[in-house]
């Protein structure tokens, strides 16, 4: 059997992303649709043999779509992916719009696959922090149940979208030639001020919320404990922006509930985790880094540690392409789970 696809957002990062996916994995496609705003429509993008042309996404550019990945921004799907839903589409949304909605299941497979069952046309993709934090933390609870999560972030300019990559390489330029750097979009577009990217790091991703935290801290933290089932799990995050254009980077602080635990009972689970790739030896100072994990669909673990204090406490390291398993690839997960699983 193939399906019908459309891409919302095609000319986007993770739009990008997505259709080269569904070309490299040979994804089982009849009719592949391209949609966009009206700024990108017209454009042309290859796949496979076929050169196709953006359209302008609207209600009836669902009529016949099985599959709807969309990744335009949180006012696109709340606006476009229940018309999706109404023509009989399926929705992998990868904007935060639906996430902490009860009735749209937030899924990344190898963590809690079996939530897509019970989808009511939207399926959300997590943010990309969350996802390669849960992908390293849920195989770690199922064993030795997990109490606390106390993680800062390093994050990738990709994050922010294509713009902001280029606001790194413009900012580099300046100060390599010893001009002052422009700052228009980074830490937020939209927001009061900006500051420099470039040689520098930003403890703000996304706007700031009432209680002191960035709305990018509270996604962390309330996505974690939706999609681990662990509402009483504590979770507190601080997320940083770096001048690294792909892969975000973790340090991640866990105090598991079974006692006496060592740094091998840990690389146990971890080394056969789905979707996990163990990368820690110390002695041959192997470890992940934002370059080695570009471009690859795993979410990578090292500098495994327990800490000097808490005998239930350890310390990871995690690393994941923010636009793969962070976005374009968990998307294609979770259909490839709606057709296996025949729960379109
Ligand atoms: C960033 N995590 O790195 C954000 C991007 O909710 O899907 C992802 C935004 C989202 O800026």
């Amino acid at each position: 059997t193939t399906y019908n696809i459309a891409v919302v957002g095609a000319t986007g990062a993770v739009g990008q992303k997505i259709i080269q996916l569904l070309e490299d994995k040979n994804f089982p496609i009849n009719e592949l649709k391209l949609l966009s705003s009206e700024r990108s429509a017209g454009k042309k993008v290859q796949f496979k043999q076929n050169e196709l042309t953006v359209e302008v996404a609207a209600p009836e550019s669902f009529a016949g779509v099985d599959i709807a990945f969309f990744s335009a921004g949180g006012s696109v799907s709340k606006k476009l992916a229940p018309e999706a839903v109404k023509h009989g589409a399926v929705v992998v949304d990868n904007t935060s719009a639906y996430r902490m909605d009860d009735e749209v299941p937030l899924v990344v497979p190898e963590v809690n696959k079996s939530d897509i069952k019970s989808h009511k046309g939207i399926i959300a993709n997590p943010n990309c922090s969350t996802i390669q934090m849960v992908a390293a933390l849920k195989p770690l609870q199922d064993v030795y149940g997990i109490d606390r999560v106390i993680v800062s972030t390093y994050q990738a300019v990709s994050g922010a979208g294509e713009a902001a990559n280029d606001e790194l390489v413009k900012q580099t330029k300046q100060f390599i030639a010893n001009e002052e750097m422009e700052a228009e979009l980074l830490p937020v577009s939209g927001d009061k001020k900006h500051f420099p990217i470039a040689f520098n790091a930003l403890p703000q991703i996304d706007v700031f919320q009432e209680n002191g935290y960035t709305f990018e801290e509270m996604k962390m933290i309330n996505e974690t404990k939706k999609i681990m089932h662990a509402p009483q799990l504590a979770v507190s995050a601080t997320c940083v922006r770096l001048p690294v254009f792909t892969s975000h980077a973790e340090s991640i602080y866990i105090e598991v509930e079974t006692e006496g635990l060592g740094v091998a009972d840990l690389w146990k689970v971890l080394g056969n985790a789905e979707g996990v790739a163990l990368e820690d030896d110390p002695s041959t100072q192997s470890y992940p880094t934002p370059l080695s994990a570009a471009n690859k669909e795993d979410v990578f673990v090292g500098r495994v540690r327990k800490d000097l204090d808490n005998d239930k406490g350890f310390h990871m390291w995690v690393v994941s392409d923010n636009l793969m398993k962070g976005a374009a690839w968990n998307s294609i997960q979770i259909a490839d789970s709606l057709i296996q699983n025949k729960w379109l």
